[in-house]
């Protein structure tokens, strides 16, 4: 793929933009103390559950094989127990608790010299996004991205296609003019069943996983974006 075909960068958030699960994970342990729950998600088991996205769903597939954690609760309180969570996450990220990964602002620069286009595709809301971007960003960060489209926007989250779709419909390019930016092995599916190329950056918690049929896979994103714009492309679709 020549230079002149790359048109869109598509980020995913959780893990690839920023660090965010460890806030993610505390902000779940203070809504089940909150709500009475004695559910401890450590590391090892929050890492497992991360296989399931999103939070909610996350919450009901925790419960499915555990009939002894205590109270079960039923999709109205696991609704108002992740808005809970959502709240607590915020104010988590609200005082740049979460900075940028190293690369992320380069690659965001570079795009934007080259006139690509800029979206996100994730499963995580559009306020917890908007609460994780602002401090890193500024508050017009939104303006930089073409398009956003959030986990709850779409009938099924990541490993389905439904946010790389929406993306691409709504950037009207084709999927082989965008590269996708992604951290998990779930949204590298979702990302190849839209037919976008991906490229990993590893991330805390999938440090070690596989990514087979990704373009590539990197430490950070300085790794991109440290290359020539040319090496980049040359690198990735040769
Ligand atoms: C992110 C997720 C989200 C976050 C928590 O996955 O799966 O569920 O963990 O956010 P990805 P919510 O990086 O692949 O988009 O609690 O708002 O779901
Ligand atoms: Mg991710």
């Amino acid at each position: 793929m020549s230079v002149e075909r790359l048109r869109a960068l598509i980020f995913d958030v959780d893990g690839t933009m920023a660090e965010t699960k460890e806030l993610h994970s505390q902000a779940f342990s203070e809504a089940f103390s909150h709500f009475g729950l004695q559910w401890h998600w450590d590391r090892e088991l929050y890492r497992v559950l991360l296989t399931v996205t999103g939070g909610k769903e996350r919450i009901a597939r925790y419960q499915s094989p555990h009939p002894d954690i205590g109270a079960k609760l039923d999709p109205a309180r696991i609704a108002e127990l992740h808005r809970f969570k959502t709240a607590r996450y915020a104010s988590l990220v609200a005082g740049g608790g979460c900075p940028l990964r190293p690369g992320v602002a380069q690659m965001i620069d570079m795009a934007r010299a080259r006139d690509l286009a800029l979206a996100i595709a994730t499963t995580t809301s559009r306020e917890n996004v908007d609460a994780l971007l602002t401090p890193a960003l500024g508050s017009t960060w939104a303006g930089l991205f073409r398009v956003i489209v959030a986990g709850d926007e779409v009938a099924k989250k990541k490993p389905a296609p439904d946010v790389y779709l929406n993306v691409l419909a709504a950037l009207g390019l084709p999927a082989g003019s965008c590269l996708a930016l992604e951290d998990s092995r779930n949204g590298l599916l979702a990302a190849q069943s839209a037919g976008i190329p991906v490229v990993i950056t590893r991330s805390m918690y999938f440090g070690d996983e596989m990514f087979d049929g990704a373009l590539g896979v990197v430490g950070d994103l300085t790794e991109l974006a440290l290359k020539s714009w040319d090496d980049v492309c040359s690198g990735l679709y040769h």
